[in-house]
């Protein structure tokens, strides 16, 4: 598998993880990199956000750009500038944390506004994470789906912790962001990775837009 038979360009997507300090956006991020990465990859201070190559169905070659907020506090205009340009948003809440779910209305005011000049929102996906805390559930599935309606958002849950359906989430909302379909048996089976680089991006800089960052640093690429 190789770059070079690349027979239509290469998608770029920006994806953008949201939400609430300790709903788990940063475990749902390592957990999709270290599942390709295996044990070489290394979460460095200062990663902004990884990328990684995948290819959907209909040989469609995506370079999906995953941003985690990191550990950093981002107030106002410094929201706007880190999701300006995504294609999809991850607005991601603790499904045992209640005050997550309804902090949500806040991120998506946020990215209403932030959006108001563009013809249309990026692809918006709610996600349930700790999926492995069922019992502890303070989120009824009817609320959830009830916003993930109004909002015209796609609903998935996840559990970054065992890792349960992490990857099918973001193979979900790619497909959904080029407009490919995938049937039941491509939803079962794991995507296919072409290579996967992590990508550092100095925080002085100003935020990249839509186009891709040069690559600093290439830990591992799988073949
Ligand atoms: P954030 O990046 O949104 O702030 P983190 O959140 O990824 O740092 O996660 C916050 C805490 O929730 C961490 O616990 C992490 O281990 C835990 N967590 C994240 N995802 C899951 C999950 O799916 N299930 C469970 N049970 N816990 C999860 P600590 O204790 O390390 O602060
Ligand atoms: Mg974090």
């Amino acid at each position: 598998m190789s770059d070079s038979e690349e027979e239509s360009p290469e998608k770029q997507l920006k994806i953008v993880i949201l939400g609430d300090g300790a709903s788990g956006k940063t475990s749902i991020s390592t957990r999709y990199a270290q599942e390709q990465f295996g044990k070489q990859y290394k979460q460095t201070v200062g990663l902004d956000f990884f990328l990684k190559r995948i290819v959907l169905p209909g040989n469609i070659h995506c370079a999906l750009q995953v941003w985690d907020i990191g550990g950093r506090t981002l107030g106002g205009k410094m929201v706007e500038n880190y999701i300006y340009g995504a294609h999809g948003i991850l607005l991601v809440y603790d499904i045992t944390n209640y005050s997550s779910f309804e902090n949500l209305e806040d991120w998506y005011a946020t990215i209403k506004k932030t959006f108001e000049k563009e013809e249309k929102l990026p692809h918006l996906a709610l996600v349930g994470n700790k999926c492995d805390l069922e019992h502890m559930r303070t989120v009824k599935l009817d609320k959830h789906q009830r916003f993930a309606q109004e909002h015209s958002m796609s609903s998935h849950f996840v559990s970054a912790k065992t890792g349960d359906s992490v990857s099918l989430c973001f193979q979900k909302v790619s497909a959904d962001i080029v407009g490919v379909r995938l049937t039941k048996p491509e939803l079962e089976q794991q995507h296919k990775i072409v290579k996967a680089d992590i990508v550092q991006y100095n925080n002085t800089e100003p935020v990249p837009r839509p186009s891709l960052p040069q690559t600093k640093s290439t830990l591992c690429a799988l073949q």
